[in-house]
């Protein structure tokens, strides 16, 4: 039985796998190349927000079962949980996940445990990682096990979902996903599955793909709406009704690092097989634009020349304080390159990460021609209008996360992305 685990990459999932682990029976070492994040994580100050992500480090470290360094350490368990990024070409940037295996050769030993978590290209266990380890000069497969355990957890709901969903785990060989499966289950509730590495790879990238290719469709469809005189938000609801369709919803884009990301893996390596994911990709990378023109019009509809736009939400989705691949930055590029004055406002994100951002809402409103709400955080949602101060009282929600009445009561005029009645 696995007592001791190394956990390299502290971020949401390396961070989140880590803490679990050691409260749930094992010591944890985790390795994070950066040290103000080492730092950071020993003085139990958090790089990332996240419910129930506090208590449990506060236990972990109070308690001994887990350390941060920036070197890795030897181990039962080796686990690398590193970003995938994709370069400015879309291709795969694998470096990292190839720079933390090298990273741990020289403390791996004769029956430990290698799984990679991280979200890869199909093929990347196989043709990346396994080269590095045989630089241990154990024999891949019985003396060192290696396997590919990908996360499924949704920001906001980590803890939660690492317990309960049930997870994918492939193998080198049979043992390999043996020994992993037993490692995961200290606390994973759901059922664990084993298959061989490329099909865990593949299926994990899929996944993300399916939603992305999903949210394309109702980006799509909001796009007609918008010309046909449709609530889009409506119709879906009402689609949905019935017992076999599942449609997403429209907003300004998509963000964050797994579905802006990960269906380019499989553009890279299916090329002309993958023209819907391919297109998928176009469709939701034009909606930021397509929200800034919208914003456009919607002033010049109200004879609004110029004019100043309070972006509401920076976050890649509501209520984490996550910007990476936000849509919101990009729609800000967009709303100044028609000309337009942007200052923006986000609860969630507490230090300043971009030129337009204020930390006070009172002062992202008080000249603004225009509210437009980006992300879906819950403390938008109950923003009562009546105390909000603005040069001109219009809305534009991307995200159909107000109630219309209310704002409308309050003498807002409230548009809606997917909503005809628009302009
Ligand atoms: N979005 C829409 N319309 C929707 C749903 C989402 O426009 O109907 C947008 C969001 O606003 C956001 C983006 O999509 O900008 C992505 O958000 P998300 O909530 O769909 O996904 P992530 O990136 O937070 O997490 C996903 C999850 N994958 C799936 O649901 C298949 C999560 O389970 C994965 O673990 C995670 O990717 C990952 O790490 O791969």
């Amino acid at each position: 039985m696995t007592k001791t685990v190394c956990v390299v990459g502290l971020g949401y999932i390396g961070l989140t796998s880590a803490v679990m682990f050691s409260n749930y029976g094992m010591k944890v070492h985790g390795v994070d190349i950066n040290p103000s994040v080492v730092r950071n994580i020993n003085e139990k100050k958090l790089h990332i927000e996240e419910q129930g992500l506090q208590e449990l480090l506060d236990r972990a470290l109070e308690e001994g079962t887990f350390t941060a360094s920036t070197t890795p350490q030897e181990a039962d368990a080796f686990i690398i949980s590193v970003p995938t990024p994709i370069n400015s070409n879309k291709t795969a940037n694998l470096d990292y996940v190839k720079e933390a295996t090298k990273s741990i050769v020289p403390y791996v030993k004769k029956g430990n445990l290698v799984i990679l978590e991280s979200t890869v290209p199909p093929k990347t266990v196989e043709n990346i990682m396994i080269p590095e380890l045989m630089e241990t000069g154990l024999e891949i497969g019985t003396d060192i096990y290696v396997a590919h355990s990908p996360e499924r957890v949704i920001p906001g709901k980590i803890f939660e979902e690492l317990v309960k969903n049930d997870r994918i785990v492939g193998g080198i060989n049979e043992k390999s996903a043996e020994l992993t499966k037993e490692l995961y289950e200290s606390f994973v509730q759901g059922e664990i599955h084993l298959t061989d590495a490329t099909t865990a790879e593949l299926v994990k990238v899929m996944e993300n793909t399916y939603r992305d290719l999903n949210i394309a469709f109702a980006n799509e469809l909001s796009k007609i709406a918008d010309n046909i005189g449709v609530n889009i938000w409506e119709a879906i609801q009402f689609a949905n009704l019935h017992p076999r369709v599942n449609i997403h919803f429209p907003g300004p884009g998509v963000g964050g690092h797994c579905i802006a990301v990960d269906p380019w893996f499989l553009v890279e390596i299916g090329g002309d097989d993958a023209q819907l994911i391919h297109l998928s990709r176009h469709i939701n990378d034009s909606m930021p634009a397509y929200t800034a023109q919208k914003t456009l019009s919607i002033l010049k509809d109200n004879k609004i020349e110029g004019g100043k736009v309070a972006v509401l939400g920076l976050a890649f989705k509501g209520n984490v304080n996550d910007i990476r691949e936000s849509p919101s930055i990009t729609v800000i590029d967009y709303l100044q390159q028609l000309g337009l004055e942007v200052v923006s406002f986000d609860p969630h994100i507490k230090e300043n990460n971009h030129e337009t951002q204020t930390q006070y809402l009172e002062e992202a409103t008080r000249d603004a021609d225009i509210l437009l709400f980006l992300t879906d955080h819950h403390e938008f949602k109950t923003f009562d209008p009546l105390t909000i101060t603005t040069n001109n009282k219009i809305v534009f929600d991307t995200k159909n996360c107000l109630n219309r009445k209310v704002w409308q009561n309050a003498g807002f005029q409230y548009y809606l992305l997917g909503d005809a009645k628009f302009i």
